[in-house]
């Protein structure tokens, strides 16, 4: 089948993630034939513009499937647990956003700038990483290939559109509540989101690390194709609404200067610098909304050890670091006819 008619699905359609998909599967003219929008039983029926026109979003079902190429998913871990073996096997290829399948071997986990290859060896579900994740391994990649990084300390000022639909929508009501004198009240996050900083994203695991945190650790290792890079992470929801920045201390094994951090990253597919402390320009969440590139800037080396830099990291988490990167993917698997049709 030619290209042109490839059938995709969103799963998730209507949520912050999907939304965003099919903007961006429309802004990239992604060549789909045929686009459908499936989510809960919830909003089955309701109309979402694309296109020009509207998608009808459809209930998603075991038979949603049968009749599309690829599908993106973005609905949660237990919807992608569920359903991408089902779409998979009916000859489907999945690009999933959750968590649910991105430590398992069998399945890729991939950063287009990073580690396209990877996706030769799909079965038919691939792995779209984490935001946090997504936005630092494109930075680290070629600091990695220049000098090799023996460890990384990051931490994150994440946006609360990371959450989802209803926490975008808790910050506003939250706001507006304190201007007028009332108490803000908390459903989405165990606190008040609204000028406060929580440092806590998803669950508390044994160690007393994050899962968030974790993610970014397992996840790292897995992309970079580096099982030695040692890293650890604190991640923090700030009262932001759309853009993920990151505090990054990397130790190397060769030196890089900063200048040189400067000249590898301004080479770097889908990275910007933006570093120009005299005249007070570096990476800002009000900057990358909206935008598809990484933003660094504060490229500094450290000079507390023998090798060592300290960047801040900036991108839109919910463009680069979910939707983004799956049509990404998306768009590979097209271009070397990964994807059968
Ligand atoms: P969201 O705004 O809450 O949207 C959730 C979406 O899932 C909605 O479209 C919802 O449809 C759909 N859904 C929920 N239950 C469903 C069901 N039983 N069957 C079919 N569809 C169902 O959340 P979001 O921020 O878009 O995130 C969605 C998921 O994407 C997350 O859970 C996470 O796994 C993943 N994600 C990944 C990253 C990343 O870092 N790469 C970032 C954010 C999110 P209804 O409208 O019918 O409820
Ligand atoms: O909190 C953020 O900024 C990113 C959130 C990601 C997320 C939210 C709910 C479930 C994930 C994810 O992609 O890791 C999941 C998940 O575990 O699938």
């Amino acid at each position: 089948m030619h290209a042109k008619q490839l059938r995709v699905g969103v799963v998730g359609a209507t949520g912050a993630v999907g939304r965003e998909m099919l903007k961006i599967l429309e802004q990239r003219t992604f060549p789909a034939g045929i686009v459908r929008a499936l989510a809960s039983s919830r909003s089955a029926g309701r109309e979402i513009p694309f296109m020009g026109g509207q998608l009808t979003v459809e209930e998603l079902g075991e038979d949603s499937f049968h009749d599309l190429d690829l599908a993106l998913f973005s609905a949660g871990g237990s919807i992608s647990e569920q359903y991408a073996p089902i779409a998979a096997r009916s000859g489907c290829v999945v690009v999933d956003n959750s968590s649910a399948w991105r430590m398992d071997p069998e399945v890729p986990l991939v950063v287009p700038e990073v580690n396209p290859d990877d996706l030769a060896w799909h079965k038919g579900i691939i792995a779209n990483p984490n935001c946090s994740t997504i936005q630092m391994v494109v930075v680290l990649k070629p600091l990695h290939d220049a000098g090799k990084i023996k460890r990384v300390v990051v931490s994150t000022y994440q946006a609360v559109s990371g959450t989802g639909q209803k926490a975008i929508e808790e910050l506003e009501s939250q706001v507006r509540q304190m201007f007028n004198m009332q108490e803000p009240e908390a459903k989405v996050y165990p606190h008040q989101i609204a000028f406060n900083c929580l440092p806590h994203i998803d669950v508390f695991l044994d160690n007393d690390y994050t899962r968030e945190e974790m993610k970014m650790v397992l996840e790292t290792r897995k992309i970079m194709g580096d099982a030695d890079i040692r890293l650890t992470a604190t991640t923090v929801r700030v009262p932001v609404f759309y853009g993920h920045s990151e505090s990054v201390n990397v130790e190397t094994e060769k030196k890089i200067s900063a200048a040189e951090a400067r000249g590898i990253l301004s080479q770097a597919p889908g990275v910007q610098v933006l570093d120009n402390p005299g005249e007070k320009i570096y990476p800002m969440p009000i900057h990358a909304a909206g935008e598809d590139l990484t933003f660094v800037g504060r490229i500094r080396e450290d000079e507390s050890i023998a090798n060592g830099l300290n960047l801040w990291i900036v991108a839109d988490n919910l463009r680069k670091g979910a939707a983004l990167n799956t049509v990404q993917i998306a768009e590979v698997l097209v271009d070397r006819d990964l994807v059968r049709v």
